[in-house]
This record gives C-alpha cells, structure tokens and sequence, in this order.
C-alpha cells in the first residue's frame, strides 16, 4: 500500500511537472500588490498531496508568491498545523488578518476559491 501510495505520488508531481501551468504577467506595481497580500499567507502542504497540488497548480497560475510549509517534512510546521487548524489535514491556508490573529482554511476547494478573489 505504501509502495502504491509512493508511485501514485511520484506520477502526480511528474504529470505536474510536464504539464505546469503558466503564470499570469503582471506589471511590477501590480505584481508587488498581490505580494503585499500573499506575504500574510501560508499553504501547509505536503509535497505529493493531489489536492496540495491542485491548489499549487493555482498559486502557479496566478504567479503568487505564497510560503508552503511541508508537514511531512518539518515537526515543526506539522505542530503549527496542529495547534492552529486543529486538524492534521492538508492543504491548510494559514490567512493572517492581524499579527498574531490568524484564520486556517481546510479545504483545497475553498482555498482556490479564496485565492482567485485576491
Ligand atoms: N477534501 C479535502 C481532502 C484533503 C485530504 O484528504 N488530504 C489528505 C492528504 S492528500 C490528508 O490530509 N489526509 C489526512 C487526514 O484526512 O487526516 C480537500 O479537498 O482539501
């Protein structure tokens, strides 16, 4: 099972590779705009996930710059997921409204839709 689980992700991150989407160009005061607003977000993830790359896909499309924190990967960042969203899920945005005032969405359906209305 986890053999499988490792070859279907393997061929998720290479159809991802082949197939990556481009990125949308804006100008340099736009695009620093759009920065403004990625710089208070953060996507835990893992890297093989179908529905983490679905929503990187997204972030791709429209060339935002978002930190991604493995959970996989980090104790750390799997510790953040945790005591902040509640639930050991990914993707998890991390949206913080305020300092040390954060908000975390599950779902990779709500995140794009969240991402698109930027
Ligand atoms: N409906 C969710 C599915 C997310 C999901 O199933 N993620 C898996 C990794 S691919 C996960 O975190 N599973 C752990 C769990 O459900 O506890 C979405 O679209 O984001």
């Amino acid at each position: 099972m986890r053999i499988i689980r490792l070859i279907l992700g393997r061929l998720i991150l290479l159809f991802n590779w082949v197939f990556t989407p481009r990125g949308v160009k804006r100008s340099p005061d736009m695009q620093a705009i759009i920065n403004g607003k990625t710089s208070k977000l953060a996507l835990y993830q893992y890297e093989a996930c179908p529905f983490c790359v679905k929503v990187r896909r997204e972030m791709k499309r429209q060339s935002l710059s978002i930190e991604t924190r493995d959970v996989k990967r980090s104790d750390a960042a799997k510790a953040e997921l945790l005591a902040g969203g509640g639930n050991l899920k990914v993707p998890c945005l991390r949206i913080e409204d305020a300092p040390g005032q954060a908000r975390w969405m599950y779902e990779s359906g709500d995140i794009i839709s969240y991402l698109k209305a930027l």
